[in-house]
């Protein structure tokens, strides 16, 4: 068969936001995918083999976007692998990408035409509430960037980089936006009310 059209949700938000969480939970409840940028990067990084390994590691050390000839060809292969397993799986749930215009810019060239951008779900979380809990998941989750120093470093990026995307797909019209700062569970039901209307 030919197939369905990729329908892809982007999720952003700031570090710590909630993103990878909330996706989870939609998964949970809905037919999506959830593919995490960053956790395809940190896959990546760590694969015997990789050539980009190291650029990756001091990219998200630094809290600096990692080109996007990287990430699009990780998330690309993602999405054809999960599309060959299951054709009904077509939707999916892209977590922390685009976060800048050059990451734009490379989804453009290389998914223009063959995956739908259906909106933008956007978790707005205090910069403080952020980095609180980035610090507290790093007493644990032994990620390169949960310390104060790589904080402030991914919250620059998000606040010079990632938020003017979110402005403009906001001129578009194509963002839901949810207050995260509340608990996952006040915020998945804001979600769910996105999610069962947007269908
Ligand atoms: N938590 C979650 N929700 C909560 C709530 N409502 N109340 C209380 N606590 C809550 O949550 C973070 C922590 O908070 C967890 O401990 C959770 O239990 C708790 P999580 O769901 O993990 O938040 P998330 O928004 O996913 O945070 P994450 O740290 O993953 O966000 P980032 O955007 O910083 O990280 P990401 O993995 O996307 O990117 C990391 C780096 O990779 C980037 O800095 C960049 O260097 C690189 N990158 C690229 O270069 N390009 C890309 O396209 C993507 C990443
Ligand atoms: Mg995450």
């Amino acid at each position: 068969s030919l197939g369905m059209k990729p329908q892809v949700v982007f999720v952003l938000g700031g570090p710590g936001a909630g993103k990878g969480t909330q996706c989870s939970k939609i998964v949970e409840a809905y037919s999506y995918t959830h593919l995490s940028a960053g956790d395809l990067l940190r896959e990546e990084r760590a694969r015997e083999g990789s050539v980009d390994g190291q650029l990756i590691a001091n990219y998200i050390k630094e809290g600096k976007i990692v080109p996007v000839e990287i990430t699009i060809n990780l998330l690309k292969k993602a999405m054809e692998e999960t599309m060959q397993k299951d054709e009904k799986m077509f939707r999916f749930l892209i977590d922390g990408f685009p976060r800048n215009e050059d990451n734009l810019e490379g989804w453009k060239k290389v998914m223009d035409g063959k995956a739908d951008v259906k909106f933008v779900l956007f978790f707005n979380c205090k910069n403080e509430v952020c980095i609180d809990r980035c610090l507290e998941r790093g007493k644990s989750s032994g990620r390169t960037d949960d310390n104060r120093e790589s904080l402030d470093k991914r919250i620059q990026t998000y606040l010079q980089s990632t938020q003017p995307i979110i402005e403009l797909y906001k001129k578009h019209e194509k963002v839901r936006e949810v207050d995260a700062s509340r608990s996952v569970d006040e915020v998945f039901a804001d979600v769910k009310a996105i999610l069962d209307k947007e269908g």
